[in-house]
């Protein structure tokens, strides 16, 4: 029996009105797994009433008590952590050691961001004037619409919420339709630690009918999002002309740099790790290995042989190292992605290139792990987020070429450098245009402590985690206190 699963809205789980039911399937098996509400621009209405109530006092709890919630949050998470974990890989697929890794990424941002309610640190600064004293503190901003994508179901979502609620936001949070259940048991996780009804409300549904509400709502104040550069796009010319605050985590194209000195048993761990893991649906996935063409032979052969050797699978199935893709869309995507990679692109495809569709694998989204070789930095196989089990190779002649060819996409997310020169390293770490660069490791594995994001599409200037996410949750509020008893005039006495 699936479940049906409930809007969270003012602390009450409810089911709209009349709501037509959309699925929730297993993408290794397609099992259905629930029953979402596919939720009206009405309920998103509702929510954000919830949130914006609830604000006053969640705004007025002090922020270590607010803290005190997200720990006991994260005492629960890591409780539960094995029960998410294979509920996350049913639904969204990906095998059961990444799950896990997925539910630790929101216990840890949970830890980050309780410990933040003991800092929020402003500053004090000495005055031009004397008797005057001067300090900044962090204020909410009110309600937050938080958008988040299927790949990293739990983390994403926990990211945002953590930091916007330790400054005192409440929150209406929308997940991909592709992972409600992962964001319902979230919730109740937040709900069980003792999130006050109205800080924390869920709608499910479909972007494409709740999106614009979330939005333009006039009493929501900033909205998170990750997902696509289309529809970030879109986010922000909706929110632009009423200066809403827009955080927006798109799309990567990422590069691993492998110069002829590199260590190559480190590099292709990293590579097939980076290339493969997730089924290459990360954001800070792999796409692009650009090679010297000194060990360009060898790259080619060795990475063939360990992608040949994945085995592809249920990722409950302990023995599996790539699990399916998120959906069928998504399969039928990577399959064209591919083929214009073969006739138009005319690149070389040494390995892949197919659906799997043996046995029990007809029964999911399964792609066979994909190597091109000889691409040229033009093709959209170079060019354009495939997300999915997907890799270009890219030769090159030179570390500055290499840098040139990472540096020619739209996209600047996560970028890596294999070499075991000192020298070379820094050159490329300094230059290339991503917000997160890897030296002798893959383009994946971020901290929670540390800002995540990207430059040119990818973003719009904001980061998420570490301190970062607060600089885009609070608003800095400059306080002055004038103890002199006269009137004193800044600039002019
Ligand atoms: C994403 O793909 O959107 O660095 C997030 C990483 C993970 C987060 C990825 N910690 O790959």
């Amino acid at each position: 029996m699936s479940e049906t699963l409930k809007n969270f809205i003012g602390g009450q789980w409810v089911l709209p009105k009349k709501a037509r039911l959309l699925e929730d399937r297993n993408p290794a098996t397609g099992q259905l797994l629930a029953r979402f509400p596919a939720s009206a621009p009405i309920d998103a209405q509702t929510a954000i009433a919830a949130a914006k109530s609830a604000f006053p006092a969640w705004r007025a709890t002090p922020a270590p008590k607010r803290g005190e919630i997200l720990r006991k949050a994260s005492q629960i998470l890591e409780k539960r952590k094995e029960d998410l974990a294979q509920s996350l890989t049913r639904e969204m697929g990906k095998v059961l050691v990444e799950a896990r890794g997925d539910v630790q990424e929101a216990v840890d941002i949970g830890y980050y961001m309780a410990a933040e309610g003991r800092r929020q640190f402003g500053q004090t600064v000495p005055s031009e004037l004397a008797h005057k004293f001067m300090m900044t503190v962090r204020e909410p901003l009110g309600v937050v619409s938080l958008i988040t994508p299927w790949n990293f179901p739990i983390a994403i979502p926990s990211w945002k919420m953590t930091a916007a609620l330790i400054l005192g936001n409440t929150v209406v949070l929308k997940p991909a339709e592709d992972t409600p259940i992962c964001a319902a048991r979230y919730v109740e996780v937040l709900e069980e630690a003792g999130i006050p009804p109205g800080v924390v409300n869920l709608i499910l549904g479909q972007g494409a009918t709740l999106g614009k509400t979330l939005v333009t709502h006039p009493d929501v104040s900033a909205i998170s999002f990750t997902g696509s550069t289309a529809t970030g796009k879109l986010i922000n010319s909706q929110a632009a002309p009423l200066l809403k605050r827009v955080t927006l985590e798109m799309g990567g194209k990422n590069a691993i740099l492998v110069m002829e000195d590199a260590d190559l048993d480190l590099a292709l761990d990293g590579i097939v790790w980076s290339a493969f893991g997730t089924s290459g649906q990360r954001c800070t996935a792999a796409s692009r290995l650009i090679v010297h063409k000194k060990i360009l032979a060898e790259v080619e052969r060795r990475l063939v042989a360990r992608a040949q050797k994945l085995r592809l699978g249920n990722g409950l199935d302990a023995k599996t190292d790539v699990g399916p893709v998120v959906n069928g869309q998504q399969l039928v995507r990577i399959h064209r992605y591919v083929q214009i990679g073969l006739k138009k692109d005319k690149a070389r495809l040494l390995c892949g290139g197919s659906i799997a569709r043996s046995g029990k694998l007809a029964q999911g989204f399964f792609y066979q792990p994909t190597v091109f070789t000889n691409v040229a930095p033009s093709m959209a196989i170079a060019q354009e987020e495939i997300f999915g089990p997907v890799v270009a190779i890219l030769p090159v002649g030179s570390l500055e070429e290499a840098v040139e060819v990472a540096n020619g996409t739209r996209y600047g997310l996560s970028s890596s450098i294999y070499t075991r020169d000192v020298n070379r390293a820094f050159y490329a770490l300094r230059r290339l245009e991503a917000g997160l660069v890897y030296v002798n490791a893959g383009t994946i594995g971020a901290e929670v402590s540390t800002p995540f994001g990207g430059v040119k599409e990818t973003g719009n200037g904001h980061r998420e985690a570490g301190q970062a996410a607060l600089d885009f949750f609070g608003e800095w509020k400059s306080i002055f206190i004038d103890y002199s008893g006269r009137l004193q005039r800044a600039q002019i006495d």
